[in-house]
């Protein structure tokens, strides 16, 4: 099936900003849509997102260019085009910025997931499956990923009430639907354990609580005390996890990480340390960014301290880029990668650093933004490449729990195979 039209919208994320929405229509009348997220904790190399920068519009933050970027140059460019590869290759041939900078990766993306969604659908299977075969993996059964449920927000998603940006639970349940339950379960035991203890029980940009701690490791503390009040038990049946978010607090000239909450400063070695201590006192597997983005020196040494008991996962570090990562693979660093498909800004590309990741035993975690829309997109793809993990936010908010709700029903529709 060829393109024969594509067009774009401008709609608003979970934040209230504009991003771009595409529609393609195929030479059957098949149509496809998907929008594109957009991060605030951006790693300083990730593709361009194009914003208009009109500030008498959303404050600049319109995407009307990339929008007509898609309804002209793209659209001119693209019919007739029948598979996933072609497609990606020529608007990155068409951009030819090596960054997406002037078409805008939001341009790009929204295209590229739209033409998937539509050609899942001429065929009349499941976008999970039809990814599986664009991906040449080789699996034969779908896995389920484990949850990253980030059910305490900080850092720059929680107006820097914590230095650390996700505090996270891993429920290690069987069945999926298991999984969101204990999840769900341990969200709600949190909260009322905060009302209790007179905290606001508002939530941040995904859906966790965002709780000034006087110390950012009250928030591991208070989710242990509310997990030991469930039927759950901490270390078996659920798991944690964190996303520090480091890059946001470092200073690349100094190389010191500061924390203003507690009011220190510190190195590489000092910050591996203390995730060493964490390590130790919390049932921890994974942290993602526990460094900072350009501080490979430090991701060598955490790599070799503590690779072997957790999952180091690279997001602000990798940007879901093959070439970074394969300098990860290079130097030793890191054991997991978090993808993330506006990072990279195709889905040929992000297969791509999946596939590298796979060869080199690097574990795979799907990943969301912390301005969501509607669209399920990451929960396909998660199965499509049986990723270990997927990071969708909290147990609130409707743009974070329709990734959960679509991986129940994939589970469902599996079961009944
Ligand atoms: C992250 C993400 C998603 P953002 O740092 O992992 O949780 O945040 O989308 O703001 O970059
Ligand atoms: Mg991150």
């Amino acid at each position: 099936m060829k393109v024969k039209n594509v067009w774009a919208t401008e709609i608003l994320d979970s934040r209230g900003n504009p991003t771009v929405r595409a529609t393609v229509t195929l030479s059957d009348g098949t149509i496809g849509s998907a929008s594109v997220p957009s991060g605030a904790s951006t790693g300083r190399h990730e593709v361009l997102e194009l914003r208009d920068g009109d500030k008498k519009r959303y404050g600049g933050k319109g995407v009307l260019k990339a929008v007509s970027h898609v309804n002209t140059t793209i659209a001119r460019a693209i019919k007739g085009i029948d598979n996933q590869r072609a497609l990606d290759d020529r608007m990155c041939a068409l951009d030819g910025t090596g960054n997406k900078k002037r078409l805008g990766a939001n341009a790009i993306l929204a295209v590229s997931l739209a033409f998937a969604h539509a050609q899942a659908r001429a065929r009349n299977i499941p976008l999970y499956a039809w990814i599986r075969e664009i991906s040449g993996m080789p699996y034969k059964n779908y896995t389920l990923p484990m949850p990253m449920m980030n059910i305490e927000n900080g850092g720059a998603h929680a107006g820097w009430i914590l230095d650390f940006q996700e505090f996270m639970i891993v429920p290690q349940q069987k069945l999926f639907r298991e999984r969101v339950r204990c999840g769900a379960e341990i969200f709600h035991t949190y909260g009322t354990l905060l009302k209790k203890h007179g905290y606001s029980t508002l939530v941040g940009d995904e859906g966790g609580y965002a709780i000034a701690f006087k110390k950012n490791e009250d928030a591991f503390k208070a989710i242990m005390r509310a997990i030991a009040q469930t039927p759950y038990t901490a270390g078996k049946d659920v798991m944690l996890a964190m996303d520090p978010a480091t890059s946001e607090f470092y200073d690349p000239k100094k190389r010191e990480y500061t924390l203003s909450v507690e009011k220190r400063k510190l190195s590489s070695e000092q910050m591996i340390a203390l995730w060493k201590s964490w390590m130790k006192k919390y049932p921890i597997i994974s942290i993602e960014d526990g460094l900072a983005e350009d501080d490979w020196d430090g991701w060598k040494k955490m790599t070799a301290a503590m690779g072997n008991e957790m999952l180091l996962v690279g997001d602000d570090f990798f940007v879901t880029n093959p070439k970074r990562l394969k300098r990860g693979i290079d130097r030793k660093a890191a054991n997991a990668i978090l993808i993330k498909l506006n990072q990279i800004g195709s889905l040929s590309e992000t297969l791509d650093c999946i596939a590298l990741a796979r060869a080199h035993g690097y574990a795979v975690v799907v990943s969301h933004r912390s301005a969501e829309t509607a669209d399920t997109t990451i929960a396909d793809l998660a199965v499509a490449v049986n990723a270990e993990y997927i990071k969708a936010g909290s147990l609130s908010r409707s743009e974070r729990v329709e990734k959960y709700n679509r991986l129940m029903d994939i589970e469902r529709e599996l079961q009944k195979r």
